[in-house]
C-alpha cells in the first residue's frame, strides 16, 4: 500500500481523458488499494485515478459515515439520469478548501465493473448519485469548478496557484 500524490487544480493533467481498463490485472488491484488508502487518509468520499495522475477509468468511493463501505467502480457509465435536478455543495480532493453548489440529477442508473471484474448495474440517489456523477466527470477531464461562474472559478484558480508556489 502507498499514499499517492493528489494533483491540484489547475494542473493540466486533470484534463486528460481516462482510458478504459481492459482487464483487472495485479497493477489495477494495486492502484485501487493505493487509491483507497489515499482517499481515506485525505479524508475524502470519492477519488478518481486521474487525480493521482493515472488516466484510467477507475474510481474509489465510500460515502458512509464510518468508512465501512469501500467501493470501486471500473469503467463506470451512466445509463440514465432522472429529470429532477438539485443543487448541493461539492468539494474535491483536487480543489482543496473550496466547496460550492453544483446542480446535478438527483437520481441515476449506472453500470460499472467491481474489483473482481463483475459487471453490475445500480440505481443511485442522494449523496451516492452526486458522488458517482462527480467522479465520472473526472474520467472525462471535467471538474466541479467547470460548473461555476468564470468569476468564481478564476478566484479559486488564483488562490490554488498561489498556494502551489508557496508550499508550507
Ligand atoms: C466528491 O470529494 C464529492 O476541499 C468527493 O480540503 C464531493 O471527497 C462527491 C475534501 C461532494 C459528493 C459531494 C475536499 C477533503 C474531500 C476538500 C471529496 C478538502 C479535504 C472531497
Ligand atoms: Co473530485
Amino acid at each position: 500500500m502507498a499514499l499517492l500524490e493528489i494533483l491540484h487544480y489547475p494542473d493540466p493533467r486533470l484534463r486528460q481523458q481516462a482510458r478504459t481498463v481492459e482487464a483487472i490485472t495485479p497493477d489495477i488491484r494495486q492502484l485501487v488499494n493505493d487509491m483507497f488508502e489515499t482517499m481515506y487518509a485525505a479524508p475524502g468520499i470519492g477519488l478518481a485515478a486521474i487525480q493521482v495522475n493515472v488516466p484510467k477509468r477507475v474510481i474509489t468511493l465510500d460515502i458512509t459515515e464510518d468508512k465501512a463501505e469501500p467501493r470501486c467502480l471500473i469503467n463506470p457509465v451512466i445509463l440514465a439520469s432522472g429529470s429532477e435536478r438539485e443543487c448541493a455543495d461539492e468539494g474535491c480532493l483536487s480543489v482543496p478548501g473550496f466547496y460550492e453548489p453544483v446542480e446535478r440529477a438527483t437520481r441515476i442508473r449506472f453500470r460499472a465493473m467491481d474489483c473482481e471484474g463483475r459487471v453490475f448495474e445500480e440505481e443511485a440517489y442522494g449523496l451516492l448519485a452526486v458522488c458517482v456523477q462527480h467522479e465520472i466527470d473526472h474520467l472525462e477531464g471535467k471538474l466541479f469548478v467547470d460548473y461555476l461562474s468564470i468569476l468564481k472559478r478564476n478566484r479559486i484558480r488564483k488562490k490554488l496557484e498561489k498556494q502551489a508556489k508557496r508550499p508550507l
